[in-house]
């Protein structure tokens, strides 16, 4: 049944008698993230004025999703919300320890859950979790954008709206569509008739300098192989973050860019954010290693294809070494399991 967000929004302001709502996302926003609490906040904002409506977000959100936040003509995201009575709406949101504001959460009358992680703990009073390439594809589908085309079309449509922020998350989190379904284009098709100017929202994809490029040139001359030479990955250290003035930012897109390269089938960063505690991030086909199960011993998480894990370690070469040693774990019970009378139905329920 399809999931109607608007009866379920309702429903929930009415019977706790409320008038506001605050809306959360994950730690260290990206654009799937911003896009998809300041397109509902949005939303809310034009569909039902009564309501008032407080996105928040970490202002260590993405350089490129910031451009567009910031140049956001009704809310202020980056003001932590002071209210007594409200609802919350959490997007793009797993767990609840990856949950900025947490204290928000905790003290909300009524929860809802927007999300697309296969890990999603299933938390909150009402939780909506499908697995699909990016949140903002979910909230896309459950929003009615008949009613919001009524209620924007009487003043002149103000940019960035509902729309251009679903329309950016969705550009984020598929890697600028290099990961779709029918569906996802199907959801960009509707969002450009609505108004959304591709240029624009492409403007947030757009963030490197020279001297970015020249980082990422000293990160990828530091590459190390492992598993036939089918993991690619690169570990960085508080001396080359010091030394190269290496930001989380600049390692961020290594893994990804990694995964795709043809000799590579799983690509993963190592980063050693404060001493002794690595964030490291994987990337995978979701099916050579799905690498949510890969990481689940170790207390990370995320999709088939896409997560991560914070490691508290003095020694990134054990640590490292147990990684590799899954992998190959993983990658003989497969074998095992493909030779063996079991059906492996497992390749086919990866990613969608
Ligand atoms: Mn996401």
């Amino acid at each position: 049944m399809k999931f109607e967000f608007d009866n379920v929004f309702c429903q929930m302001m009415e019977k706790c008698q409320l008038d506001t709502v605050v809306l959360l996302g994950h730690i260290n926003p990206d654009g799937d993230a911003s896009g998809s609490v300041m397109g509902t906040a949005h939303y809310i904002h034009a569909v039902y004025p009564q309501y008032k409506v407080y996105p928040y977000l970490e202002d260590t959100l993405d350089k490129g999703p910031k451009k567009m936040v910031t140049k956001d003509s009704v809310f202020d995201p980056f003001m932590f919300p002071e209210e007594e009575r409200y609802a919350v709406i959490v997007c793009d949101t797993a767990i609840l320890k990856r949950m900025a504001g947490r204290e928000i959460y905790e003290n909300a009358e009524a929860s809802i859950v927007i999300d697309h992680h296969a890990s999603n703990e299933g938390y909150g009073d009402v939780n909506y979790t499908r697995v699909s390439e990016a949140c903002a594809e979910n909230v896309y589908e459950i929003l009615n954008w008949n009613k919001w085309k009524n209620a924007v079309n009487e003043e002149k449509q103000l940019h960035p709206n509902a729309a251009d922020y679903v329309y950016m998350g969705i550009l984020h989190d598929t890697g600028s569509f290099a990961r779709v379904g029918e569906s996802t284009f199907q959801a960009a098709a509707e969002l450009l008739k609505l108004g959304v100017d591709h240029e624009y929202v492409m403007q947030t994809m757009h963030n490197d300098t020279v001297y970015d490029l020249q980082k990422r040139g000293y990160l990828f001359s530091k590459v190390q192989r492992a598993v036939d030479n089918q993991a690619a990955f690169v570990i960085v250290d508080r001396e080359m973050i010091e030394k190269k003035g290496i930001s989380y930012e600049d390692i961020h897109s290594v893994s990804e860019c990694l995964r795709d390269c043809e000799d590579v089938k799983l690509g993963f960063t190592m980063y050693e954010e404060e001493p002794g505690r690595f964030r490291c991030s994987f990337r995978s086909d979701g099916k050579w290693i799905n690498v949510n199960e890969l990481l689940a011993p170790f207390g990370g998480g995320g999709h088939a294809g896409s997560a991560g894990v914070r490691k508290r370690t003095e020694d990134p070469g054990e640590f490292l070494n147990l990684i590799l040693q899954r992998i190959e774990e993983m990658k003989n019970d497969k074998k095992n399991e493909k030779y063996g009378s079991g059906c492996c139905y497992e390749d086919l329920a990866g990613f969608q």
